[in-house]
């Protein structure tokens, strides 16, 4: 009746803003590996999650909108262990948010920045996010204050990772988990869609931020510690041998090259309990 959504309406407008820094965070984690979770506990020790993977707290109005794009294919055993430890970090956050694993179809030449694009452009059509991380499914936060939200500049927030020795690996290095408001990543047209397989679509991506004059945000390195899951390289995910000369044109091919010429095909979109899973056709490399 109208009386009663006015009542649900003046509720709304009471929730305050949630506080910044979240009250409900606890420092640093355990993280490990070496035993496998399973579906069923992630999901009962998650109660408040909505279907997709959506979650927003109920007693404040959460700072930002912030879509999770996993890049994705034939990681089912990484993914359980990123759901099992995110979901609680980022409802601890108290961030209103939804996790996108998107699946590259088929087994051609992976391309994880073209998949980053592409869950950018799909997060957008269902919900009003303003803040999108990108996260590769291997690698989980070891300190939940490393907020999995959008800065005023680009964040990066992988930056002490077990592999390389808890240090940053390189200082331009923006690979891993990184964090780009909806106006930061337009100001970049995006991300490269030419990288096909391993290795220096990261840097393009910094070069572009560099040369619209955005500087990298980074928690330091006790908040920025993470371990990532150890394993074999995938198969069809060699080193691309075109990388080295890749990174040179950055600011030629920026431009023409992004989000602007995006192109792709849903073959699925599945909403299970703790994610979105967005199967997409990318094509292959010219
Ligand atoms: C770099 C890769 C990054 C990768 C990091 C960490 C390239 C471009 C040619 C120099 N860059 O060397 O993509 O994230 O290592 O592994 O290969």
């Amino acid at each position: 009746s109208k009386k009663q959504k006015e009542t649900t309406e003046t509720k709304t407008q009471e929730l305050k803003k949630c506080p910044d820094p979240s009250p409900l965070l606890v420092g640093p984690l355990r993280v490990e590996f070496s035993t496998p979770v399973s579906l069923d506990t992630v999901r009962k020790e998650n109660p408040g999650l909505q279907e997709g993977g959506r979650f927003k707290p109920h007693d404040c109005v959460a700072l930002q909108k912030v879509a999770l794009i996993i890049p994705f294919r034939h990681r089912d055993e990484h993914l359980k262990f990123w759901l099992y430890y995110l979901h609680p970090i980022l409802q601890r956050q108290q961030l209103d948010y939804g996790v996108y694993v998107i699946n590259q179809d088929g087994d051609n030449t992976f391309n994880r920045a073209k998949l980053m694009n592409i869950g950018y452009a799909e997060a957008l059509k269902e919900y009003d996010y303003d803040c999108f991380v990108f996260s590769d499914v291997d690698i989980i936060p070891m300190n939940d204050r490393n907020t999995y939200k959008c800065f005023s500049q680009p964040r990066h927030l992988s930056v002490s990772m077990d592999k390389f020795g808890f240090k940053l690996p390189y200082n331009q290095y923006f690979g891993g988990v990184s964090s780009l408001s909806k106006e930061q990543i337009m100001k970049i047209n995006g991300f490269p869609n030419n990288y096909w397989g391993w290795g220096g679509e990261d840097d393009d991506i910094f070069n572009r931020m560099n040369d619209r004059k955005m500087s990298i945000s980074r928690p330091d390195g006790e908040v920025g510690k993470c371990r990532m899951i150890r394993h074999e390289r995938d198969i069809n995910n060699n080193d691309n041998p075109q990388r080295f000369k890749r990174i040179t044109n950055t600011l030629k091919t920026m431009d023409t090259d992004g989000l602007n010429s995006l192109e792709y095909e849903v073959v699925a979109v599945e909403k299970h309990d703790l994610f979105t899973n967005i199967t997409v056709d990318v094509g292959i490399p010219p």
